[in-house]
């Protein structure tokens, strides 16, 4: 890898039994075979948002599995605080030229939330300023084809009624994060099967494998 390059920041975001998270394991097993066979692939992290991991995280995690409330606007910040405690760490890497993917980020957090019907920049403030996505991969499924993939868990947000409020609100975002020219946003088609969506994914990421010019920039600043 050149050293004028830093490795790239790539988000997979989408419904609840999109795939996101098998391709985003898929991918994160594809780039570390690379780089196992010595090619110039830099090395690779693959974060998951909510990270239940960490004292906010449990917060979160215990919210969503129905064994705590909280007020829409906490809980909203507390998803966001759980992504800036992780921010210093994804600027890191990517300086030393690792690839971070992430399964879910921002995008999600103003989606939930403005479901709900809290207004959509209020949703947004508390993102603004966190590493930018060089590329957003938006697994597109109608949530009917989600739904009859085995059905919801039983977690708070998985209901097909939520999922269509959600879905809009992702349009709407897609639409502005193009518009406003706030790194690349693609539509994976994840209705399609396993092998065929990874293809497509790997059409998208590989152009940046092997890492990025410039600074990380910072979402919607
Ligand atoms: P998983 O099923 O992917 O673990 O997500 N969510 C997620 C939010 O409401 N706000 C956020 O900022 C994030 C990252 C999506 C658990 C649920 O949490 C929702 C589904
Ligand atoms: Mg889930």
């Amino acid at each position: 890898m050149s050293s004028s390059k830093r490795g790239a920041f790539i988000v997979i975001e989408g419904l609840d039994r999109s795939g996101k998270s098998t391709q985003a394991s898929l991918l994160h097993n594809r780039l570390q075979d690379l780089q196992d066979a010595g090619a110039t692939t830099p090395k690779v992290v693959l974060l998951k948002f909510p990270d239940r991991t960490t004292a906010i995280g449990k917060m979160i995690d215990a919210y969503l599995r129905s064994e705590s409330e909280l007020d829409d606007h906490a809980i909203h910040l507390l998803f966001s605080a759980n992504r800036w405690e992780l921010a210093s760490t994804i600027t890191a890497h990517l300086a030393q030229g690792t690839i971070v993917l992430a399964d879910r980020y921002a995008f999600s957090g103003i989606a939930f939330s403005a479901r709900k019907g809290l207004p959509y920049e209020w949703c947004r403030a508390p993102e603004v300023g966190l590493p930018a996505p060089d590329l957003t991969l938006f697994f597109n499924i109608s949530p009917e084809v989600a739904a009859a993939r085995g059905g919801y868990g039983l977690e708070r947000y998985e209901k097909e009624e939520v999922q269509k409020g959600v879905r809009q609100v992702f349009d709407k975002i897609g639409r502005a994060v193009q518009e406003e020219g706030e790194g690349k946003w693609v539509e994976i088609d994840a209705g399609k099967n396993k092998e065929e969506v990874a293809e497509e994914l790997w059409k998208a990421v590989e152009p940046l494998a092997s890492g990025v010019k410039g600074s990380v920039s910072k979402l919607w600043e």
